[in-house]
């Protein structure tokens, strides 16, 4: 019973007095995240400061995320979602308003990614990490790796077999739209037919759709080019130096994923407590400094580790078109999905 009323007792403090202070911290909190997207120390931290306990499970893609929630058995209170997925989330009222600005801590947020796009005042989500997506090669097999997103989508003969891409149509689709020079969610069956044809004509080359093992699989060798996020190029490049992240003149595909609370959670308040606790900014850069991704909270910089300050693939050149794909209309899910049934057939 005492150890209850102390961690009630550091919960309040923990939620200032705001409108979202819980009338108990004890209990649990289940985190779906990202694989290889939520620092261990982190966690430990959390739980040390609230008595909360905390389940993590992981996921590879939005799309797997999204068809967990719907399922209606997940049991989550924290999920990590994209920012193109955002609006889908909540329009399928898989995710419930938490009122973002209301939860203390919200003025660490960067103001640039304050009101986003794709959460206009922040009602389902805050920010979470951000990043871009391109590829990596292994300049131990290609010697000159260039700069296009051609290496990947039409790889020379003997990288066929080594080529690795994600498992998400989402996201394959909208990297060949980066190279294609289309606009992302494309409805118009003519363009996707060409989106299609790349695809088509990459496969034999292409050894698996896998978004997760990335960093183990080109890590080890195993392949050569994969599609990749620059956060997890950075910590493959940490176990294989010769592995490194393009920046293709092409563009690449931006992103900001964050946290929401599913409709279904058995704790918001809990929940409510881990987001608050993420908005500060040594925690957030506790965070970054494990996932190697750039954090949305202002002043967590000063806390990040030299690897993660120094790292070439958070580098993003002011100059490179990135291409923040929007939630993709129904219309243009519909055309993917044929595209990528076809592909994996
Ligand atoms: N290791 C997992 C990193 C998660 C990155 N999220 C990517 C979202 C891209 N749409």
């Amino acid at each position: 019973m005492q150890t209850k009323i102390v961690i009630s007792l550091a919960a309040a403090a923990l939620m200032g007095c705001g409108a979202v202070a819980p009338a108990h911290a004890a209990g649990d909190l289940f985190i779906y995240n990202w694989t290889d997207y939520t620092a261990p120390d982190v966690i430990k931290k959390f739980e040390k400061e609230t008595g909360i306990k905390v389940t993590l499970d992981t996921y590879d893609s939005n799309e797997t995320l999204l068809a967990k929630l719907k399922s209606g058995s997940a049991g989550y209170d924290i999920v990590v979602v994209s920012s193109d997925f955002v609006p889908i989330f909540a329009k399928e009222g898989l995710i419930q308003k938490i009122d973002g600005p209301k939860i203390p801590g919200y003025d660490n947020i960067d103001a640039k990614w304050k009101s986003p796009a794709w959460d206009k005042d922040n009602e389902y989500s805050v920010p979470y990490d951000w990043g871009v997506t391109a590829f990596t090669v292994n300049t131990k097999f290609v010697k000159d790796p260039g700069d296009s997103l051609k290496l990947l989508f039409s790889p020379p003969e003997d990288a066929k077999g080594k080529v690795g891409m994600f498992g998400a149509p989402s996201e394959v689709m909208a990297l060949a739209e980066v190279y294609l020079g289309m606009t992302p969610c494309q409805t118009d069956p003519a363009n996707m037919k060409k989106v299609s044809d790349l695809l088509e004509a990459q496969a034999p080359s292409v050894k698996v759709y896998n978004s997760d093992g990335i960093i183990d699989r080109q890590g080890s060798g195993e392949t050569w080019i994969h599609q990749a996020w620059n956060g997890d190029a950075a910590r493959t490049r940490a176990v294989n130096p010769d592995v490194h992240f393009i920046f293709p003149k092409e563009g690449v595909v931006g992103w900001m994923d964050n946290m929401a609370v599913p409709t279904s959670a058995k704790d918001p308040d809990n929940a409510k407590l881990f987001i608050k606790f993420m908005m500060q900014p040594e925690n957030s850069a506790m965070s970054s400094n494990f996932t190697h991704y750039a954090s949305g909270i202002a002043g967590a910089e000063k806390f990040y580790d030299p690897a993660m300050k120094d790292a070439p693939e958070l580098k993003v050149p002011a100059d490179l078109k990135m291409q923040f794909t929007p939630a993709c209309p129904e219309a243009a899910t519909k055309l993917m999905d044929r595209v990528w049934t076809k592909l994996k057939k």
